[in-house]
């Protein structure tokens, strides 16, 4: 078994979907998970630009409950975001097996749609769930 949890992710589901790069590092020490997003490509637009205003976030699951949310900056007017934020949770060693992390691609003021819409999901994005657990 090689370190893959050094690695950076590569998701990618089906052929017209985006993918999101990101890594997960636990610091058991510190409890501490880190979550780096470094970059999302060919998401799908939301807007009527042609664009999207994609910002990323990330819960931390427990017994299918969302227990804590962090997000990254939002980038304006692209298909191919590049974030390279870590987005930090406090977890503790005891609890590190019991988590999972949901992380999804939003378009940030999905106005240029219609007044008053609030935030959407990208639909070509992956909402991934993982399981954190594994060193
Ligand atoms: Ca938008």
């Amino acid at each position: 078994m090689g370190p893959a949890s050094l690695n950076p992710f590569h998701l990618q589901e089906k052929a017209d979907l985006g993918e999101l790069n990101f890594s997960l590092c636990y610091l058991p020490t510190a409890g501490r998970l880190t979550v780096t997003i470094i970059k999302a490509s060919n998401l799908k637009a939301m807007d009527l630009t042609g664009f999207s205003d994609p910002y990323v976030k990330a819960s931390l699951i427990s017994e299918g409950r969302r227990l804590k949310k962090r997000k990254t900056s939002i980038k304006k007017n692209t298909l191919n975001p590049t974030y390279n934020e870590a987005l930090v949770f406090d977890v503790a060693p005891e609890s590190v097996e019991n988590v999972g992390l949901s992380i999804a691609v939003v378009d940030y003021d999905w106005s240029s749609l219609g007044p008053g819409s609030d935030q959407a999901p990208i639909p070509s994005c992956p909402d991934c769930e993982l399981i954190s657990s594994k060193p």
